[in-house]
């Protein structure tokens, strides 16, 4: 039956850890899935995390089914953490939640409900480049897939210019995706005063905005500050959906908590909507796991962990921002490799776009043992204080070649 099925690609990401895996060289690095590791290169479960399972697991808590929409206090505290304790459609009980399977479950929800019930446009406008898993998964949610410039190679900074130029000439009514921070893969955000300009624009142009935020906290270690382009959006009187994923923030990766939000007019069309996104989840996968939501709704709900928590994404989102100072240094100052590098430190999140090419990527890893995705992008967590060193002569070296 399955003989004109076609082989396809591996993903550009996780094809990057099997080859790193297959490699047997002690110095070996693995710079290409977004995954927190700690000082010792080791994943990191959060003792806030830890501590949280230990509390619920002394209720012995069943293994019921959750709701369509899963754990309600859990939705309940995720849209707080984004919208914030002023946001006026989360305070008149007009957002519509539902908890999903982590950030791209989220995304997934949001790209069936636009495909259904958006009333004014199928396009949706992606970031030039944006994380590669976004081309596929709104083309499998049923709309139009096209790109908004984003990146300046010139300038290895944010094609402002471009980006204005091009949200400006889409089409009135269209989608526009935004990485509510530490932008995936560049690391470059726009700033505060970009940010309303882009708020203006998506008001002018009647764009729908939708949020991807996979990241909050792990930006600049403040869940609030990192929440600012979201909050201004709802300030500002758009009508927005977000996409959360606790995947970093909470390290809760192979967990898959999320949740994805849209806010509405009234809490009656909240009602209505509510009613649709159970529509489109039931068949799916009728109802969320129970387990990680448990573990970040008892974070979220206890002010304890709560204030344990924010201090380690800080203290996440620090390391890695040393790491940026310490490569910048022996790549600037010790090796004094040739070209600028000032973008290491001032790019933002889990990842740094280098500017290497594929070329020196294939060099790095079949010369060095050094693996990251081919568009130079590599995250910043997998560098720590015993292999930067080497990290940054083996760059030195495939530059010299
Ligand atoms: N969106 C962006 C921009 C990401 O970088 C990621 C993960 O790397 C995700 C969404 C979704 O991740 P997850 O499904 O693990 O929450
Ligand atoms: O490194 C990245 O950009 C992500 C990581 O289910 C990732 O692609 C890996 C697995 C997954 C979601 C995200």
């Amino acid at each position: 039956v399955w003989s004109a099925v076609p082989a396809g690609p591996p993903d550009p990401i996780l094809g990057v850890t099997e080859a790193f895996k297959a490699d047997k060289d002690p110095r070996k690095i693995n710079l290409g899935v977004g995954a927190y590791r700690d000082e010792n290169g080791k994943p990191y479960v959060l003792p806030s995390v830890q501590k949280a399972e230990e509390l619920f697991n002394a209720s012995k808590p069943d293994k019921e089914y959750l709701p369509i929409t899963g754990l309600g206090e859990f939705t309940q505290r995720a849209a707080l953490l984004a919208y914030g304790a002023e946001s006026v459609p989360l305070n008149q009980k007009a957002i519509s939640i539902t908890q999903s399977i982590s950030g791209t479950g989220a995304l997934r929800i949001g790209g069936a409900f636009l495909a259904r019930h958006y009333p004014n446009s199928k396009a949706i406008y992606l970031p030039t480049p944006t994380w590669g898993n976004h081309i596929p998964l709104f083309q499998d949610s049923g709309l139009e897939v096209r790109g908004y410039r984003y990146f300046d190679k010139s300038t290895v900074g944010l094609d402002f210019e471009g980006l204005k130029a091009d949200l400006l000439a889409a089409p009135e009514g269209a989608i526009v995706l935004l990485h509510a921070c530490a932008h995936n893969p560049t690391g470059i955000d726009p700033t505060p005063e970009q940010w309303a300009t882009i708020s203006d624009i998506v008001k002018e142009r009647k764009l729908f905005p939708f949020f991807d935020m996979a990241y909050q906290g792990f930006a600049s270690g403040s869940t609030d500050r990192d929440a600012h382009a979201v909050r201004l959006f709802v300030k500002e009187g758009h009508q927005v959906a977000v996409a959360q994923s606790f995947a970093k923030n909470m390290g809760l990766y192979g967990e898959r908590v999320g949740a994805f939000s849209l806010t509405t007019a009234s809490s009656e069309e909240k009602a209505r909507v509510d009613s649709q996104l159970k529509i489109i989840i039931r068949p799916m996968y009728s109802n969320p796991p129970s387990h990680g939501a448990r573990i970040a709704n008892t974070i979220l709900g206890n002010e304890a962990l709560y204030t344990q928590w924010t201090g380690e994404v800080k203290g996440m989102a620090d390391r890695i921002i040393s790491m940026r100072e310490k490569l910048y240094n022996l790549l600037t100052h010790d090796l004094k490799t040739p070209g600028e590098w000032g973008h290491i430190k001032s790019q933002i999140g889990m990842f740094s776009f280098t500017g290497l090419t594929a070329p020196q990527t294939k060099v790095l890893a079949e010369k060095a043992h050094v693996y990251m995705t081919s568009n130079g992008r590599i995250s910043m967590a997998g560098l720590n204080s015993t292999n930067v060193n080497y990290f940054a002569e083996s760059v030195n070296a495939a530059l010299l070649i």
